[in-house]
């Protein structure tokens, strides 16, 4: 146990000394017109289509990332998730890392691979009564449910995808899995949605979404357990393209609750800044009590967000605003 936990906690601060030493540079953006985000419904068929493509185009394009052993920009992408999943999961940065990583998603599908349309949400409960029934699993768009011994993923687009990370940060192939469960993600509904929106403040609210890791009620681990495989995988479920459009999901609810005492919500920020214990990379020691430069063990506004160098550093600060300078967008109901 004791040599275990040492050795990952070493592992971890090796992967770090790693990917953090390339400088990052921050970009000046500004604002300029907020961007739509649509249910993936509502996307055209050509948009969704070139959705598609453009994530299979990093599926397909070499790293240019921090860690050597990833092979794909794809895996590129995923690295900043698997290395901080002690990090930015159980904990109030929860929300803003994520909130941080769709617009990662977004810029590379958009400056990398030529996605010109809008970005989608998956509206969950549009399909609480049969995950299976989803107009996102058609084989032209995400491909189904998984099948045989590994609940590997047979059809669509994604079939062949090779996926490598590990949950202790290693690398070995294996494919995309899913296991859809209709009761999982009937863990999201109007019900449990209004009681988080009733709750008057964020260090309270945060945990509402994010309910329990796995299997446990909530919006969060109902979109995750509700598709499984890979997306029940805490540290690897970016790999499953859905991913995005379950979190976009998620990030609506907060920034919807945000709405609701504006401008108090662009500064209510909080939670627990350590690791979850017993997480496989990262610790709970003094070490990491202010790694993010919280100066403490409570999430603040100070808090860093680290996208493995495929984007600067920024802080949780900076993503309050769904409308302001970073992600500059807006979620559309229609
Ligand atoms: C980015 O943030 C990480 C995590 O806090 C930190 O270790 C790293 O030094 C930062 N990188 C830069 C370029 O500031
Ligand atoms: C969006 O998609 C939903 C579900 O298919 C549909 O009911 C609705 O009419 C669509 N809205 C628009 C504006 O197309
Ligand atoms: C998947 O791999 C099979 C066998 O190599 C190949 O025939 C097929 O075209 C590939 N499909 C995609 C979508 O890459
Ligand atoms: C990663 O995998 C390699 C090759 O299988 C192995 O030698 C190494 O010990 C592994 N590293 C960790 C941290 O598990
Ligand atoms: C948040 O609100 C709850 C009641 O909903 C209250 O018990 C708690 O003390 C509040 N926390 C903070 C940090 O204000
Ligand atoms: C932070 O540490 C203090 C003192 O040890 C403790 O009382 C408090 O519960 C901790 N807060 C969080 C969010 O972990
Ligand atoms: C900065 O912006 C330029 C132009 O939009 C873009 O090409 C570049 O990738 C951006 N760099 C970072 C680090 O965001
Ligand atoms: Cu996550």
């Amino acid at each position: 146990m004791m040599a275990s936990s040492v050795r990952h906690a070493v592992f971890y601060l090796a992967a770090i000394s790693v990917v953090f030493a390339a400088p990052g540079k921050r970009n000046a953006s500004i604002c300029t017109g907020i961007r739509d985000r649509v249910p993936w419904y509502n996307l055209t068929r050509e948009e969704k289509t070139s959705y598609i493509q453009a994530d299979l185009c990093l599926m397909n394009s070499p790293s240019k990332g921090v860690n050597p052993l990833a092979v794909t920009r794809w895996d590129d992408l995923q690295w900043p998730h698997v290395v901080q999943t002690a990090t930015v999961h159980g904990v109030g940065a929860f929300l803003p890392f994520h909130r941080y990583l769709l617009t990662a998603h977004e810029r590379l599908i958009k400056d990398e691979c030529g996605y010109t349309g809008r970005m989608p949400f998956w509206n969950e409960l549009h399909d609480i009564e049969d995950i299976a029934a989803s107009d996102l699993w058609k084989d032209e768009y995400f491909g189904g449910d998984g099948t045989g011994p590994d609940g590997c993923v047979e059809t669509g687009p994604f079939r062949n995808l090779t996926l490598i990370w590990t949950a202790d940060g290693n690398v070995t192939e294996h494919c995309l899995s899913r296991q859809f469960s209709t009761a999982d993600l009937q863990m999201t509904n109007q019900a449990n949605i209004n009681e988080c929106n009733a709750i008057q403040n964020y260090t309270d609210a945060w945990l509402c979404w994010f309910g329990g890791p796995h299997g446990s009620v909530g919006p969060h681990a109902a979109g995750h357990a509700g598709v499984g495989g890979v997306m029940s995988d805490a540290t690897l479920s970016p790999g499953d393209p859905v991913f995005y459009l379950h979190h976009a999901w998620l990030d609506k609810l907060w920034w919807e609750w945000q709405k609701l005492d504006l401008p108090n919500r662009y500064t209510d920020m909080g939670g627990p800044n350590l690791p979850i214990a017993g997480s496989v990379l990262g610790g709970q020691g003094p070490e990491f009590t202010n790694y993010f430069g919280d100066n403490g063990n409570v999430t603040t506004l100070n808090h860093r967000l680290y996208m493995a160098e495929l984007y600067p550093n920024i802080t949780v600060g900076d993503v309050m605003d769904l409308n302001g300078d970073v992600v500059c967008s807006e979620y559309i109901n229609v």
